[in-house]
């Protein structure tokens, strides 16, 4: 590392001799992956970190409830045989506390602390053609230099800040679920509201009632949810499930979504093996909702292709409400207004039954907005509400916000955000941008991270980068870059899947497509043709001499 004052003249006078060969952007799961893959491939490796701690979004996402819905045996690194034998899981799906305390464990096990640098926040980054190196700058003024940058800097990992007036005036206490305090934070006697119900508000909603004196949910979309079984481990069962790992993530591997076990993923995969709801009567509607609840109003094949069958299914879907949430009005209100399947599947333990709870007030922001914050508590169209505590459970800036957060130049100075905002969030193979040579994103828009177990698709991702690196030190090669045409055709391939989908549906605006965020061009990000055929095109590409890429080729003009 150098000071500011002299690292760009580092890069420029030197022999092209750089700080790092690579340096990678974050110590989440993928961050960690990289940085070991690195390592043990003999590459110079540096990790930057913005937090003081290991476990990128797991780290910050320390709400009461937070909870992965992909079960443990499965959303684990698969690379590492003592890993996966050493660590101990508790429960199927592992809240919280127990992936951090897992992304610790394999961070000490492979002493990987030594090469991140925490407390180390990237705010930009500026390619050299001269040098073929990238010049990384932190927050705090250091100065990096490296030939390669892997950005792992995630794909849920910048706060979507709600702008509310008069936020700033708030008395009591403002919580954001995605930068909780490490300390545990007390609702007892407290009257608490919470704004947003997607998964986080979803999984926060019921815990945070069984304590505040009062819970007020201010909803602006009702979500889709579908209640699902939080259990530890029987006596026996890890290890059973341990010995059977071989066979387990054979499995997960060859799987449409990189989890073979049950996922709200593989529940919606299963509708497309059940009758057409249109084709049903109103006796067997009536008892798919009398014996599976809120699952059987959905579980229908032609859900996802007719809109007539989804918007029947949303109905349905409130008559199971209605014979869980005895308020008539609360459950009317908790029927959503958007297409089932546009947005990411939620799950959730005991959601619906919270609002038959004394203690919890549902205000439908749908019959009057959300005015704004005042000091002591929230004012809508219907209404002031008296709260002690604001939890904030409002999103994020999904998949290009964390690398739009910071000045990234590529050849000829042109800037990644400035790019990605006039011409969509684009990437070849969900893995490098065209104009970025030398840096590779993990789950870039474009992959199928969104709607996969995104341990899966980033396992892929690192090993894909790394042996790519591997190739290019083997040959001699400085750098490589995706090709614009190649970009294009990949975007275009993967738009295409998506045309006239759910996921294009104009009541659906979701993280998946940048609807929730202000100005943002707004386009699917995701790839739905399976985790298994992303990695085969992956690597085919590398097969053939990473075709689509441009390998040492001079900056066009
Ligand atoms: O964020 P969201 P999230 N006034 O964007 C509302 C992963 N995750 O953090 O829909 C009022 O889904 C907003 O309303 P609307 C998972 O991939 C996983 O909950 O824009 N409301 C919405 O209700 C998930 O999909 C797990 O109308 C406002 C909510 O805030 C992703 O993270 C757990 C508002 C935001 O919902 C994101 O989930 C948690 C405003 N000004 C998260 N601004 C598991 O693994 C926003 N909202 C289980």
């Amino acid at each position: 590392m150098v000071n500011a004052d002299t690292a760009v003249a580092n890069v420029n006078q030197s022999s092209g001799e750089t700080d790092f060969d690579v340096v990678v952007i974050g110590a989440g799961f993928a961050g960690l992956y990289a940085l070991h893959r690195c390592r043990e491939m003999g590459f110079r490796t540096v990790s930057l970190e913005k937090a003081d701690s290991v476990g990128g979004t797991w780290l910050f996402n320390r709400y009461p409830g937070a909870r992965c819905d992909i079960e443990s045996i499965e959303y684990s690194y698969s690379f590492s045989e003592e890993i996966q034998q050493e660590w101990v899981w508790t429960e199927n799906m592992p809240a919280q506390p127990e992936i951090e305390a897992y992304l610790n464990f394999v961070a000490d096990r492979l002493d990987l602390r030594r090469d991140i640098k925490f407390t180390t926040h990237v705010v930009a980054m500026q390619f050299s053609d001269t040098d073929a190196a990238w010049t990384i700058r932190t927050e705090g003024g250091e100065i990096f230099t490296a030939g390669f940058v892997i950005a792992a800097s995630g794909i849920l990992s910048v706060p979507l800040e709600p702008t509310i007036e008069g936020m700033e005036s708030f008395g009591g206490e403002s919580l954001f679920t995605n930068r909780w305090p490490r300390d545990k934070v007390s609702f007892a006697n407290k009257r608490v509201g919470i704004i947003g119900t997607g998964s986080t508000g979803v999984q926060a909603i019921p815990v945070v009632a069984r304590e505040a004196a009062h819970l007020t949910v201010f909803q602006r979309s009702p979500a889709y949810t579908l209640p699902w079984e939080v259990r530890s481990l029987d006596d026996g069962e890890l290890d059973e499930m341990k010995a059977r790992y071989p066979e387990i993530r054979a499995a997960q591997r060859e799987h449409f979504v990189g989890a073979a076990r049950l996922t709200a993923f593989s529940f919606m995969l299963g509708m497309m093996e059940r009758p057409r709801l249109l084709a049903t009567s109103e006796e067997e509607r009536q008892r798919a909702v009398e014996d599976d609840g809120v699952k059987g109003a959905l579980n229908w094949s032609d859900v996802f292709t007719d809109m007539e069958a989804n918007d029947l299914a949303r109905r349905l879907y409130g008559r199971a409400i209605a014979r869980i949430v005895t308020n008539p009005d609360t459950a009317a209100s908790l029927v959503p207004s958007h297409a089932f399947g546009c947005k990411r599947p939620i799950i959730d333990q005991g959601y619906y039954e919270t609002y038959n709870r004394d203690n919890v007030t549902l205000v439908d922001l749908r019959k009057g907005a959300l005015k704004r914050v005042i000091p002591t508590g929230i004012e809508t169209e219907q209404g002031t509400y008296d709260i002690d505590v604001i939890i904030f459970a409002t999103g994020f800036d999904a998949m290009t916000g964390a690398l739009t957060k910071m000045d990234i130049r590529g050849r000829l100075g042109q800037s990644l955000r400035d790019r990605w905002s006039s011409d969509g969030a684009g990437s070849y193979l969900g893995l490098a941008v065209a104009g970025f040579p030398n840096m590779f994103v993990v789950q870039a828009p474009g992959s199928p991270a969104p709607s996969s177990n995104y341990i899966a698709v980033m396992e892929a991702n690192v090993e894909w980068i790394t042996d790519c690196l591997a190739h290019l030190r083997h040959r001699g090669h400085r750098t490589i870059e995706a090709t614009a045409q190649a970009q294009q055709e990949w975007m275009e391939h993967t738009t295409s899947m998506v045309k006239g989908s759910l996921f294009t549906h104009p009541s659906c605006n979701s993280w998946y497509n940048g609807g929730n965020v202000a100005g943002k061009k707004k386009m699917y990000m995701g790839y739905i043709a399976g985790v298994p055929e992303y990695r085969r095109r992956c690597d085919v590409a590398a097969a053939n001499g990473y075709a689509g890429f441009d390998i040492d080729s001079a900056p066009s003009t």
